[in-house]
């Protein structure tokens, strides 16, 4: 018997028939959505290429986003220049579309001389402050709580920043997705759950 979906509450753009629903496209000018399918592309190529690089043993590893790749560029597209993210370990597309040239992830995937954490954050742990990204933490749902507690921060400071947290169904197992939520719900903070 074949599987029936109801999708009656979820919002969808395109329809089964490949056609965009008028009420519920968001209008994107030309230009950002032609930079939007590039990066796209550029992280499933990437992906590929560094799954290749790990195989052979010269990146220690890689976690990729096969297939998550617009559920990670559109919200990180979505947010304002102010805002945070605070990836899981799948989100260097997001970090690549904030900005982050090539070279200067690339060197956190080696673990090289050049790479900005120098050391003290194993490789595939990447972040960086000019844009606006935590660091990628090793322990499940760590991020939840950082992505809660900085958000507060910007709300004492009066900031209009909101803090986008990136996490795996996994990770709602943690204590720190209930210790986040917690906190976000009784102090209010300005905190995107993704
Ligand atoms: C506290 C802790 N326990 C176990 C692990 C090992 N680990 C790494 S990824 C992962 C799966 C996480 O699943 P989910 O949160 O659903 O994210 P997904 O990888 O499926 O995107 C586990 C158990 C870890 N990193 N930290």
């Amino acid at each position: 018997m074949q599987t029936q979906f109801v999708l009656d509450d979820v919002v969808t753009v395109i329809g089964p028939d490949g056609v965009a629903d008028p009420a519920t496209d968001p209008k994107l000018p030309g230009e950002t959505v032609v930079k939007l399918f590039k990066h796209m592309l550029l992280t499933r190529q990437l992906d590929e290429r560094l799954v290749l690089l790990q195989r052979q043993g010269r990146i220690g590893f890689h976690i990729g986003s096969l297939g998550e790749e617009a559920c990670i560029l559109g919200p990180a597209a979505a947010l304002g220049d102010d805002d945070w993210l605070w990836p899981c370990y799948r989100e260097f597309g997001a970090l690549l579309l904030r900005g982050m040239p090539m070279q200067t992830y690339l060197d956190n995937m080696y673990g090289n001389a050049n790479d900005a954490v120098k050391g003290r954050q194993m490789p595939d742990h990447y972040s960086g402050r000019p844009y606006k990204f935590g660091s990628v933490s090793s322990p499940i749902g760590t991020q939840i709580t950082q992505a809660v507690g900085f958000s507060w921060a910007a709300k004492m400071k009066g900031d209009k920043s909101v803090s986008l947290v990136f996490f795996g169904e996994g990770a709602t197992s943690s204590s720190e997705f209930h210790n986040g939520m917690n906190f976000a719900g009784v102090y209010k903070t300005p905190t995107v759950f993704l």
